[in-house]
């Protein structure tokens, strides 16, 4: 056993010795090279650690007044709609680790949400949010969709057609609340709707003169009737109730892209 022990470590000193030489006998700049290397690739690693950690936590609520933004917004801090129910005339904005996660052991990572008023001399204020947002819930009122279809989908279009949307590529959920309701429409008839109304404000936006354009980007694929398929960017559908608390896909779109 000890025998063994002492042929080993003679192999490691040959091993080492032959290592040294075959060092020596390289160039110089051979080995700062190598060095340099190592360097930087420890450099990289630290880099893209701190970028999953400077990761943003940002999420914005968006959408018409009285779609129900704001409901949700306290359902997922408090856990309760808070009855009072008046149009926002100030964004929400806090810091937080949702309700439902209040229960859960260890540190979990707290989500920014920012709750934007949909009145549309408010509506600028989404400008200041969307540079840092991880995602977007694009709220919609399922109960009195159709009269409201029009101005929604006008919205909705500013918004993903914003350069900072497309170019950074922010995942957006369009969530159908008040599903609570049984009147309510479903979600995949808002999404056809939806599409459909944005395929018409398409073409009567491209007939304008380009000077006049307000959106940053085209949408969709030309010659083709639009879908939310054809966005660079993730668009989902969802159904909710903020206020009877059925939230669970919310909540799990906002987990998706801050992770707890
Ligand atoms: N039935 C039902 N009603 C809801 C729901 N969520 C909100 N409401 C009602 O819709 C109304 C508007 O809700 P808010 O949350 O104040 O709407 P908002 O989107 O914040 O509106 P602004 O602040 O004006 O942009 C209130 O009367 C709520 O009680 C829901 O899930 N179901
Ligand atoms: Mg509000």
């Amino acid at each position: 056993m000890e025998l063994d022990m002492e042929q080993w470590l003679q192999q490691l000193q040959k091993w080492i010795h032959e290592v040294e030489e075959w060092v020596h006998q390289q160039p110089v700049e051979q080995l700062y090279a190598a060095f340099a290397v190592l360097l930087i690739t420890f450099a990289l690693f630290g880099f893209f650690r701190f970028l999953r950690r400077s990761k943003s936590n940002t999420i914005v609520l968006a959408g018409l007044t009285g779609s129900g933004k704001t409901v949700l917004y306290y359902q997922l801090r408090d856990g309760s709609p808070h009855q009072g129910t008046v149009t926002s005339m100030e964004p929400n904005d806090d810091t937080f680790v949702l309700h439902s996660e209040l229960e859960k052991k260890g540190k979990l990572n707290p989500i920014h949400l920012v709750d934007v008023p949909g009145h549309s001399r408010l509506r600028p204020k989404l400008d200041e949010f969307l540079p840092h947002a991880a995602g977007v819930i694009f709220v919609v009122d399922s109960l009195d969709f159709l009269p409201n279809c029009r101005a929604a989908t006008e919205y909705l279009y500013d918004i993903l057609t914003k350069a900072i949307v497309v170019k950074r590529r922010i995942p957006i959920l369009i969530l159908c609340n008040k599903a609570d309701k049984v009147t309510a429409h479903s979600k995949e008839f808002i999404k056809k709707q939806l599409e459909k109304e944005i395929d018409k404000l398409r073409t009567s936006r491209s007939a304008i003169s380009t000077a006049d354009l307000t959106s940053e980007f085209t949408l969709g694929v030309l010659g083709e009737t639009f879908t939310f398929s054809h966005c660079r960017n993730k668009v989902a559908v969802a159904e909710a109730s903020g206020l009877t608390g059925e939230i669970s896909q919310v909540e799990q779109f906002v987990r998706e892209l801050v992770k707890p």
